[in-house]
């Protein structure tokens, strides 16, 4: 795994501003799968516009609920990993940061992240398929689809292909990301958009750009420093040189 430099320490230690941008990868040492990769990714097992799209609710809404209550059974069995609690150290270390995830897994605040930036929605609320109104938490029985009051079926808080990112959200991720002065991209494939952005947008704004992933995407050639690794394995290391106890003593 690739050390870490003592100039992206430094970087740390001084930052006015770090914003953390997570994908599935983050959550892939808890044992969620990722969703592009090749043997283990959801998506190589189920075609994602049959089942992550208004169309493939359209079509088929038991089959489509009963996988979203099959993955959300799995996110509320497994537990935070070291690059959860590390991103949660990180915010109790330093004076601003942000993080900003695609992960509807809820394992961010489960390790102690204050709010989170969730550009794709959550799979732990619920809205209305039809008036979009949400509403809440799931039902004790998830056998079968819940019915709004307008009498429309209601489904996952989730961001599907084709939709757009509630734009608070997207607006505070996207001022963030403008406003960082350092800007760690960590376990995303950095291919879904307008998410996939963010980096680019912040590097422009004059961000130093960090990604943490073993494999490269399309966003390494652009970084100015890849790390190559596991998420909790490159993010443990970050927080365990003792440096916040220096800052602290400042
Ligand atoms: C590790 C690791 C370890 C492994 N440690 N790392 C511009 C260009 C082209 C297309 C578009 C575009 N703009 C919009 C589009 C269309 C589309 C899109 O981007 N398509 C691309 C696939 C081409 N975007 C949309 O449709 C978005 N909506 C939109 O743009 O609306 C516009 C609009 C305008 C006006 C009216 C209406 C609409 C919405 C995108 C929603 C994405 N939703 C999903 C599903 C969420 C619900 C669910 O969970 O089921 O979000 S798709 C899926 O991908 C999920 C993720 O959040 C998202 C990103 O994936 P992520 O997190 O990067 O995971 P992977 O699997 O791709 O990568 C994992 C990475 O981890 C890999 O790199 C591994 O190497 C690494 N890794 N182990 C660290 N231990
Ligand atoms: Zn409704």
């Amino acid at each position: 795994m690739a050390s870490i430099p003592d100039d992206l320490i430094r970087r740390l230690q001084g930052a006015r501003h770090l914003v953390i941008f997570t994908g599935a990868g983050v959550s892939a040492e808890s044992g969620i799968p990722t969703f592009r990769d090749a043997q283990t990714g959801l998506w190589a097992k189920y075609r994602p516009e049959e089942l992550a799209s208004p169309e493939g609710f359209r079509a088929a809404p038991q089959t489509v609920w009963d996988w979203y209550a099959w993955r959300r059974e799995w996110c509320l069995a497994v537990q935070p990993n070291p690059a959860h609690l590390a991103i949660a150290e990180l915010e109790r270390r330093l004076p601003r940061v942000t993080l900003i995830t695609q992960n509807v897994d809820g394992l961010h605040q489960r390790a102690g992240s204050r709010a989170p930036l969730e550009l794709h929605g959550s799979i732990h609320r619920l809205k209305c398929f039809k008036c979009r109104r949400d509403v809440g938490d799931w039902p004790a029985d998830a056998s079968d689809i819940p019915v709004c009051e307008c009498g429309g079926l209601l489904r996952p808080a989730v961001v599907w292909f084709g939709e757009s990112l509630p734009e608070a959200v997207l607006d505070a991720a996207a001022g963030a990301s403008q406003d960082a002065d350092l800007f760690l991209s960590v376990g995303t494939s950095s291919l879904v958009y307008p998410a996939a952005e963010l980096p680019f947008l912040s590097k422009r704004c004059g961000a130093f750009v960090v990604e943490i992933n073993p494999q490269p995407t399309p966003l390494s050639a652009r970084a100015d420093l890849c790390l190559q690794g596991a998420a909790g394995e490159v993010m443990g290391r970050l927080i365990g040189s003792g440096w916040g106890n220096q800052r602290i003593r400042q």
